[in-house]
């Protein structure tokens, strides 16, 4: 089994994300966020994944560094359980719907930090929910996890709808990439041998 727990305290956020890569969806989330824990449940869901978050962070001042941080540690426990990386698929793709929005996400797990982000939000909140947040998550996510990320929303007009496609498709992208290819057993996909 591929999984890790890590644990990060800052003066800002108190953080411990649990993941099993080879999971089954199974999830558990106190954010103090509940759009964001309903995000969250996507990636546990789609990406076949199961992930514990606990987190409490400094609400009172808006949840920026919360968000960000449980992207940070998301990425971290998920660089630790993915290991050596040997005989995965490395790279992944999802096209979601929801209604009449549509997210594509695609991305490599390179070893090198990228995200290419491209959301035009129709609104500034989700409820309570500010959406530069999904930004920063994603953002928080790439710097630990090392990888590539190339998020698009293609098309949409409600905003929860545009957020949701987004994480399913990375959930369903991020389970691709992690998959083992029997062909490929203990071969490092990478012609440069690391990744
Ligand atoms: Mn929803």
């Amino acid at each position: 089994m591929r999984q890790a727990e890590i644990s990060r305290n800052t003066l800002e956020t108190q953080i411990t994300v649990s993941i099993n890569l080879d999971g089954s969806g199974v999830s558990q989330f106190n954010t103090g966020l509940g759009f964001l824990d309903h995000m969250l449940d996507q990636i546990a869901r789609h990406g076949m994944m199961d992930i514990q978050v606990q987190a409490k962070g400094d609400l009172h001042i808006d949840a920026h560094h919360t968000v960000e941080d449980i992207g940070i540690t998301l990425g971290q426990a998920f660089l630790k359980a993915l290991g050596d990386k040997k005989g995965i698929n490395r790279y992944g793709h999802a096209y979601v719907p929801l209604d009449e929005a549509l997210s594509r996400v695609v991305l490599d797990l390179s070893g090198r930090p990228g995200l290419e982000f491209s959301c035009e939000f129709t609104r500034a909140a989700i409820g309570e929910f500010d959406v530069d947040l999904i930004h920063e998550f994603f953002q928080g996510f790439v710097n630990h996890a090392l990888v590539t990320l190339h998020i698009d929303n293609l098309k949409g007009h409600n905003s929860h709808h545009q957020a949701e496609t987004i994480f399913k498709a990375f959930g369903r992208a991020l389970r691709m990439a992690v998959t083992h290819d029997p062909r490929m057993a203990g071969i490092m996909p990478s012609t440069k041998g690391s990744l």
